[in-house]
């Protein structure tokens, strides 16, 4: 074996043993004006949805500030008909998530849900879709990949939601890149070795 093929075999062992877990992430800004209808609150929030496919695990990260009203629950809905539009029932648990911040206008929450129990979800939405925690799990992260899917925070103020946001899908970092680097590092030692 070359010691070029010993670097590259070295290095693909190398970015295998660090590569993340199978995780698909998504984001969405929060906001008022967002919903719909749309209303005047100067709440603002940020989501972070990261499912781990290979411990069917769902992280929610939020935060939130400057609400109008005290929150009462909050949750994701899927699907709208369309992407970025429009309203859907709530597919994740109800009426809110475990632990998310009530009664105040701003807060905090980090929470990893076991996407594989029955109680991440609105019973209703496994009834609709398939009827099985598998078939809802795919149609839920079909919504989440095709951005039909918001996360809502319901207060005092607005009933319906406060403030939401469509969750979009964030780029997985390419594969392709990590390959070009360790190709292109295998062929300049091996020039230089020549
Ligand atoms: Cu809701």
């Amino acid at each position: 074996m070359k010691f070029a093929h010993l670097v590259s075999v070295g290095l693909f062992a190398l970015i295998a043993a660090v590569s993340p877990a199978h995780e698909k992430v998504y984001t969405a800004f929060l906001s008022g004006p967002a919903e719909a209808p749309p209303n005047d609150s100067l709440g603002t929030g940020f989501a972070t949805v990261t499912f781990d496919l290979d411990l069917f695990t769902m992280r929610i990260q939020a935060n939130f500030s400057g609400l109008t009203g005290n929150v009462t629950n909050a949750h994701i809905h899927a699907a709208t008909a369309v992407a970025g539009v429009g309203t859907a029932g709530v597919a994740t648990q109800t009426p809110t998530f475990t632990g998310f911040p009530a009664g105040g206008t701003s807060g905090t929450y980090d929470h990893t849900f076991d996407m594989t129990s029955a109680a991440s979800y609105n019973a209703a939405y496994i009834t609709a879709n398939g009827g099985t925690i598998s078939t809802a799990f795919d149609a839920f992260e079909l919504a989440m990949d095709s951005g039909k899917a918001y996360l809502n925070i319901h207060s005092t103020y607005k009933s319906g939601g406060e403030i939401r946001g469509f969750l979009t899908p964030i780029p997985e970092p390419s594969a392709y890149g990590l390959f070009a680097g360790v190709a292109g590092l295998a062929f300049v030692i091996s020039r230089r070795r020549r």
